[in-house]
């Protein structure tokens, strides 16, 4: 890389937020938001349920615990809590074969092959990210909650994806705001198997190390509408690639009908698009292919205001910063 310097530590101007610069540094990524949670918000399903927020708290207690380097460890899931798995689970083998973009479906498939997606237990996270890291490198992490967008992408950028590992509510198992292992592992999982998409994924929280607290906003903005919430197009035809889509067969099918909005893929405006967070979205993008909605996505973060270049070294799993030239 001639004529490229590496900056040291203090070549980066005192202005730029700190960012993790090797996976180790993801344990100090895991700050929370509080936003809807079982002891908090009164709308919560298990607001009122005890035995819930109990559990919510032992499951919790893992993912403060865990450092860089150690397994996950594993979750006796209860009966109840396999049963809303199974619920679910089996709603989205009704729904996938029509409605799922194709990467979707095939992953799904291995993962059935290699016995970790079955209908009658939740699958151990420790075990998905050994399949995951065969697959495309990526790892997984676990995590309490919703973490900040500024902790959440900066983990991407490493291919650790933090993984939340309890339980959405049995009351209310085809829709919930917040993310829980089902959402990760049927919604996330498998497209983070696929090589291209994996990419996409990465160059997100590469973006995101050391960025603005408003360019934070609009990149989790572009991952929402995206990851989370995208539709593309396969001959013709809109199928679901976001996450929060392939987890949710209420969402699913109102993403699918004639009540929302449908725009193309543009990371400049749809980057600065309000949403919310708590209902089904008004609005959905859809994106023509991943490598076109990747072409877009590096065209307009090349614009953004970082005056310093990263790369991810794989086998030291470091992020190396470099002037821009
Ligand atoms: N609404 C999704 C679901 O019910 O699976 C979870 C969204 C998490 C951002
Ligand atoms: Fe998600």
């Amino acid at each position: 890389f001639a004529g490229v310097n590496l900056l040291t530590e203090n070549n980066i101007s005192s202005k730029t937020p700190w960012f993790p610069r090797h996976a180790s540094d993801l344990d100090n990524c895991n700050h929370l938001m509080t936003k809807y949670e079982p002891e908090l918000d009164m709308n919560h399903p298990g607001f009122a349920d005890k035995d819930y927020r109990e559990r919510r708290k032992q499951i919790a207690e893992i993912a403060f615990a865990y450092k860089y380097g150690d397994p996950i460890p594993s979750i006796a899931y209860t009966e109840i809590e396999n049963g809303t798995w199974q619920r679910v689970f089996n709603t989205v083998l009704d729904l996938m074969p029509k409605h799922a973009c194709r990467e979707y479906k095939a992953a799904f498939e291995k993962l059935q092959a290699a016995d970790i997606f079955v209908p009658h237990r939740i699958p151990q996270l420790e075990d998905v990210s050994s399949f995951l890291r065969k697959h495309t490198g990526f790892t997984l992490r676990p995590a309490a909650g919703l973490l900040t967008a500024r902790d959440f992408l900066a983990s991407l950028a490493f291919r650790v994806f933090q993984s939340t590992q309890y339980v959405r509510h049995n009351n209310s198992p085809f829709h919930t705001p917040e993310p829980d292992c089902i959402h990760e592992l049927l919604g996330h999982i498998p497209l983070l198997a696929d090589p291209s998409f994996a990419q996409f994924s990465q160059e997100i929280g590469l973006a995101s190390l050391g960025a603005s607290d408003s360019e934070i906003e609009k990149l989790s903005t572009v991952y929402w509408f995206t990851v989370e919430f995208g539709l593309c197009k396969e001959n013709q035809q809109l199928k679901a690639y976001g996450a929060a889509l392939l987890s949710s067969i209420g969402e699913l099918l109102h993403a699918l009908s004639d009540k929302p909005e449908l725009r193309p893929f543009e990371p400049a405006s749809t980057s600065v698009q309000p949403y919310q967070d708590q209902e089904y979205q008004p609005i959905y993008y859809v994106a023509e292919t991943f490598e076109d909605a990747k072409d877009k996505f590096r065209r307009w973060v090349s614009t953004m205001s970082r005056p310093f270049e990263v790369r991810f070294n794989p086998h030291t799993e470091r992020v190396e910063v470099h002037d821009s030239v």
